[in-house]
């Protein structure tokens, strides 16, 4: 019997810096009306998909980033897109900038919640893995503060049962790091959303010049994280990006919908807001962890020699 999803994908073109909140919630409205159009029973948008993608840029006072985060939510401005998905009975992630107090300080994170098809909040994530810099960097090659402007991730990888299996959320970098899915996998994970906003193109320093990735790399290790993790746990990857020419920086689009094959079997063409649609059914995770990734019989951690030192690498003999 399949347990069938039918998931849109709602990559999102770029959002400049002069775009409201407003703006990007209407956009995305839109994007779930043609998501009803389809039967999607759930939407994935991106990563920060409020604003345009800030952390791009150096503030002397990392507080000045304050202004790009909700301390609640839904908020004034994501109602809309809260009651609009609860009328048309469709759940959504929505990857955004939080201010916590926790323990009397104010704290930024970068997450992502699941709403189910009533319009309540039944899971949060914190971005864990957070890539680019603190400090300035005088080649002025980097295009990525997050490390400037947002606490690690304190909620861990948890899944939630919703939409008739288990959920999972991660976002962006995290998407890079085999931990990300084997951590959610181990807990049962049958889908895993998250949202991105990347670079097409990226840039190094080396000595006193500057040198560019080559760029096909971009997409291929995009695509290659993800699709790895959906084989090597079995599970559904869906990844969204915000895409397009934003604050002058090019993101990547690429927004898939990854089989646990690890077969992409729905990607994004354009730049754009794009509503790329594939029926998930939850029952093929089975296959896989069925034959190849049995956990409890074919996975040896006794045998990795990483007891000695769970947290870093196997010291050298
Ligand atoms: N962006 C990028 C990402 O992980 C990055 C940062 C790009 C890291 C390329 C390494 C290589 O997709 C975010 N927002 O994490």
């Amino acid at each position: 019997m399949a347990r069938l999803v039918r998931v849109g994908g709602a990559q999102l073109g770029p959002i400049q810096p002069e775009d409201t909140r407003a703006q990007a919630v209407d956009r995305m409205i839109a994007l779930l009306r043609q998501a009803a159009g389809h039967g999607c029973n759930l939407v994935v948008f991106p990563e920060l998909a409020l604003t345009t993608f800030f952390p791009r840029r150096i503030m002397q006072d990392p507080d000045e980033a304050n202004v790009y985060c909700e301390t609640t939510m839904p908020t004034p401005e994501t109602k809309p897109l809260f009651d609009e998905a609860a009328r048309l009975g469709i759940g959504f992630y929505l990857g955004y900038a939080e201010l916590a107090e926790e323990a009397g300080r104010k704290l930024r994170y970068n997450t992502a919640i699941l709403v189910n098809g009533e319009g309540q909040i039944v899971g949060k994530y914190r971005k864990v893995h957070l890539p680019g810099r603190a400090e300035p960097d005088p080649t002025g090659v980097t295009k990525n503060y997050e490390q400037r402007y947002f606490t690690p991730g304190n909620l861990g990888f948890p899944v939630f049962k919703a939409f008739g299996g288990v959920m999972g959320m991660a976002l962006c970098n995290d998407r890079r790091w085999p931990e990300t899915y084997r951590v959610m996998a181990l807990q049962g994970v049958e889908m895993v959303m998250l949202g991105y906003n990347t670079g097409a193109v990226r840039w190094a320093a080396e000595g006193n010049r500057i040198v560019q990735m080559p760029s096909h790399l971009e997409m291929f290790h995009n695509h290659l994280s993800m699709q790895a993790g959906a084989y090597q746990n079995s599970t559904w990857v869906i990844g969204v990006a915000k895409a397009g020419c934003e604050d002058g920086e090019e993101l990547m689009g690429g927004s898939c919908i990854i089989a646990p094959s690890g077969e992409i079997v729905a990607l994004a063409r354009t730049l754009g807001d794009e509503l790329i649609v594939a029926d998930c059914d939850l029952d093929a995770v089975k296959w896989g962890r069925e034959t190849y990734f049995r956990f409890d019989v074919n996975r040896r951690i006794e045998h990795y020699g990483l007891i000695a030192s769970q947290r870093g690498v196997i010291p050298p003999e």
